[in-house]
């Protein structure tokens, strides 16, 4: 049952996309009036996007905007440009809108529960997606949607535990340290400190690797490129790098070479997201490991979208489809990843 107030609000809305309508197509009123009603009935969803920072990110972006408009959904759509300000800002927007759904991207895990504790005053079910947040009250949001950024780390401690399985079992009689380097992604989001605490968990039982070096380079190439330069002077006995996104891992091949070190054979690279550079770069030696971090969430964002508006209950946790690709893989098989 929609409130009165919420009633009113999208009549505003609706007033406001007729506005829209009216001002920029021109088109016959009969149109207009069609567009308008149908307007009325469908479903609007405030977004709240925290950037551009990767390709991942565009791609993310790029998904959920076909899926809504595929299903008829009124996406209003936010940039908060990196700033957790910006997406507090555009949440209180959504609910002043008196949209029928927030949905959002949580940049950091906390700081959420005031503006989230103000969707629920207002009827409005929030839907967490791609990173995980924590609040005092886990009711104040309806569920998330989005990767398993523990099993990523996990999966490249694996990977790490096969590649070195020699230069491990000799470690008791040579003392020969595996020194990893790792490129953290945004301090405090939630992909960040799972991908860390899944390789960490994986490698606890194993003294022979060490992380030597660990800086946040905040998924940006610009920074991946920084540290490694940083770090390529400061170790001449890296053995691996590990990058929490594909953005990072690109700006650090380029320092290596920069630098005439071939990575992927002088230094080992596990990477994550799978965008296409990535891919190439496996394919090229240039990478060992490519983890796989789904950015294509769009269409199951818009179903549980749907659901949330229809009243209905979300599963609290849904994490998407994901794989790794090794670079023993007949790589061949992969098809174009589209970002
Ligand atoms: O790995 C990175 C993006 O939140 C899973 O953010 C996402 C991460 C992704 O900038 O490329």
């Amino acid at each position: 049952m929609i409130n009165n107030k919420r009633h009113l609000g999208k009549q505003f809305c609706s007033f406001f996309f007729i506005v829209i309508t009216i001002c920029f197509s021109g088109c016959a009123a009969k149109n207009e009036s069609t567009t308008s009603q149908k307007e009325n009935d469908s479903i609007i969803v405030g977004f709240s996007q925290i950037g551009a920072e990767s390709a991942w990110r565009n791609c993310n972006t790029r998904s959920v905007q076909e899926a809504a408009a595929e299903r008829g959904i009124q996406l209003v759509y936010d940039n908060a440009e990196q700033k957790q300000e910006n997406q507090i800002k555009a949440l209180r927007s959504f609910i002043a809108y008196q949209v029928d759904v927030i949905a959002f991207v949580p940049i950091v895990t906390g700081g959420w529960d005031n503006v989230l504790q103000e969707a629920r005053d207002a009827g409005i079910p929030v839907l967490v997606t791609d990173r995980k947040i924590e609040v005092a009250d886990q009711s104040l949001y309806a569920g998330f949607i989005g990767t398993d950024s523990l099993k990523e780390g996990r999966n490249a401690g694996l990977f790490l535990l096969e590649k070195f399985k020699n230069k491990s079992a000799r470690f008791a009689e040579t003392g020969e340290f595996i020194n990893i380097v790792e490129l953290f992604g945004t301090e405090g989001s939630s992909v960040a400190i799972g991908r860390a605490d899944g390789l960490r968990e994986v490698l606890k039982s194993h003294p022979e690797f060490r992380i030597i070096y660990s800086k946040s380079g905040d998924f940006l190439r610009s920074k991946g490129y920084e540290l490694a330069v940083e770090f390529l002077e400061m170790y001449d006995d890296i053995d691996v790098i590990f990058s929490h996104n594909d953005g990072m891992t690109l700006g650090a091949i380029e320092a290596m070479e920069e630098k005439g070190i071939h990575p992927g054979k002088d230094i080992v690279i596990v990477t994550i997201d799978a965008q296409q550079a990535a891919i190439d770069a496996l394919r090229g030696g240039k990478v060992n490991c490519v983890i796989e971090c789904n950015p294509k969430t769009g269409p199951e964002i818009m179903k549980l979208v749907e659901k949330l508006a229809a009243g209905e209950k979300i599963p609290r946790l849904q994490y998407v489809q994901e794989e790794v690709f090794y670079e023993t893989d007949d790589l061949s098989l992969i098809a174009p990843r589209g970002y």
